[in-house]
């Protein structure tokens, strides 16, 4: 494994242009990868050119700034991918300008777009790859870029809670936080601050999500809905992960309309069937127990539902695990 950090070293030392992305909607782990691996390239090579793109996340805005591109000269310009498994998810990236590309995720391989790629589905988070990707080639760790990693590390795993939690992961933070001085308590609010506005959109779905009797949870959540409680649709994002711990709750599903690109964005998360075969045949994917797929209308979300529901209930009989 370490000959791909390596390799992935080399060639970001070949060229003078470098251009950082990584999914749409970005979260904490695409963002604070894509700002650590700035950094970390600028310090080593103070002359390269080195941009962190992708739309802006007025959420997380607090994490960097974001670059801006011109034109791209294919012939010394190296792409790297970062937290993203699909082509489409990829944010403001034509493929066909680039024709050096890497990629470094976590999530199971969906789209293959480099011959130069690092998949590493048993880490916590694309931080983490990036903390590897640090010590095997033996980079200087700043206050900023550890805040970065610490802040990836910590969304993608929930606290140190979700799978892929693992002794890896403490002994490579343990690793960083000796190496540094960051008051890592100090980064969880503005990580965690929320506006009333969600809490209240939050209280809407509790009280309003259906539950079937196999413990599948799922809410329809409609544009209209979404600009009464005056949120966006990042926000049920925000509230998917508060349900992993209710008893009657084995499986739950958000289904929130984008009208903008006329799908039904379908969330699925899981504490025990694994769900990611029903997104993949939904055109979705993900991990085991935490998985999504765009939906062309209601109907299929419906459909949707009735198989996540049929699965939940053969797991529950102990036929499938
Ligand atoms: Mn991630």
């Amino acid at each position: 494994m370490s000959n791909i950090y390596k390799k992935i070293y080399k060639e970001i030392k070949k060229y003078p242009n470098i251009v950082i992305a990584r999914h749409i909607g970005p979260d904490p782990d695409a963002l604070g990868s894509q700002f650590a691996l700035k950094e970390l390239i600028k310090n080593k090579f103070p002359k390269k050119n080195v941009y962190a793109i992708g739309a802006t996340s007025s959420r997380f805005k607090f994490m960097g700034i974001l670059d801006k591109i011109e034109e791209i000269n294919k012939e010394n310009t190296l792409l790297i991918v970062l937290d993203t498994p699909n082509i489409k998810r990829i944010d403001s990236v034509d493929l066909e300008q680039y024709s050096h590309i890497i990629k470094i995720d976590h999530h199971p391989l969906v789209d293959k777009i480099s011959t130069i790629e690092l998949i590493d589905e048993t880490a916590s988070s694309t931080g983490q790859l990036i903390l590897e990707f640090i010590y095997v080639n033996h980079l200087t760790l700043t206050d900023s870029i550890a805040k970065n990693i610490y802040m990836a590390i910590i969304s993608d795993t929930g606290r140190f809670m979700h799978d892929y939690t693992t002794n890896r992961t403490f002994e490579l933070i343990t690793k960083m936080l000796k190496k540094t001085n960051i008051d890592f308590t100090s980064l969880y609010e503005p990580l965690y601050m929320r506006p009333l506005s969600e809490i209240r959109f939050q209280g809407y779905i509790f009280e309003n999500m259906e539950v079937t009797e196999s413990g599948v949870a799922y809410i329809k959540i409609t544009e209209d809905l979404l600009k009464k409680f005056g949120v966006d649709s990042a926000s049920s994002g925000n509230i998917i992960s508060e349900l992993k711990f209710v008893n009657e709750i084995l499986v739950w599903i958000f289904l929130t309309e984008d009208k903008k690109n006329n799908i039904i964005r379908a969330n699925i998360r899981s504490r025990g069937p694994v769900i990611n075969e029903i997104a993949t045949s939904y055109g979705g994917g993900g991990h085991k127990y935490a998985s999504g797929a765009r939906l062309n209308n209601w109907q299929q979300a419906d459909s949707l539902i009735v198989d996540l529901d049929e699965l939940t209930e053969e797991y529950t009989k102990g036929h499938v695990k």
